[in-house]
């Protein structure tokens, strides 16, 4: 009997190892913060020695539905238009004052005319003149390569990402007013390691 159970625990320990080789766990972040709870709608991007890349004709949407703007973070690369479709039948009027990408969308309903093009890496808050309680986050970056954290905490880098050295960044909208986001060198490989961002605040 002893000998069965050790052989039967082998077995189970290689049927893991090999499901997780086939997801290339390498790409999945796992987002903790000062808590170590998993943080939820985390922006991560990796930014390559190549410097910055601007998106050709890059689409996002940011929708107004029950008095929210959905998604309440969205990571864009820098270049992308960015529509704000008016889903209620009351009124909104968008605005912002980052300095990354100030504008406005005054009183409007259903789709305004054009988009706004998101050109330069930052982060931008948005809210609504009419809804105090309204409020979304654009982070935008430059570089293809990002992603943003589920429930649990976990993101998953594209998977068409070459292996090579990044510098692997992390925004929340938790994070404190005038730090820049924490980084990490990291190597992109194949291997089966998830890599562990650990945030310097709380952010649950
Ligand atoms: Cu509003």
């Amino acid at each position: 009997m002893p000998d069965f159970s050790l052989r039967w625990t082998r077995a189970v320990l290689l049927c893991c190892m090999a499901a997780t080789q086939q997801v290339h766990a390498s790409h999945l972040i796992q987002v903790q913060d000062s808590a170590g709870q998993p943080v939820a709608d985390a922006v991560v991007y990796a930014e390559t020695t190549g410097g910055p890349v601007v998106a050709k004709n890059a689409n996002a949407e940011i929708q107004q539905k029950d008095k929210k703007f959905i998604p309440l973070v969205s990571v864009v690369q820098t270049g992308t238009s960015v529509s704000f479709p008016n889903n209620d039948t009351v009124r909104h009027h968008a605005y912002s004052f980052s300095p990354t990408k100030p504008f406005e969308l005054k009183l409007y309903s259903g789709k305004p005319s054009s988009p706004i093009v998101f050109d330069k890496a930052g982060t931008v808050v948005i809210g609504c003149n009419i809804h105090d309680q309204m409020v979304a986050y654009v982070q935008v970056v430059s570089t293809p390569f990002f992603a943003k954290t589920d429930a649990n905490g976990q993101a998953h880098l594209p998977a068409s990402m070459p292996a090579g050295k990044y510098t692997l960044k992390t925004w929340h909208f938790k994070q404190p007013n005038n730090s820049l986001p924490p980084e990490q060198n990291v190597q992109i490989g194949n291997d089966t390691v998830p890599l562990i961002v650990k945030l310097g605040y709380k952010a649950t």
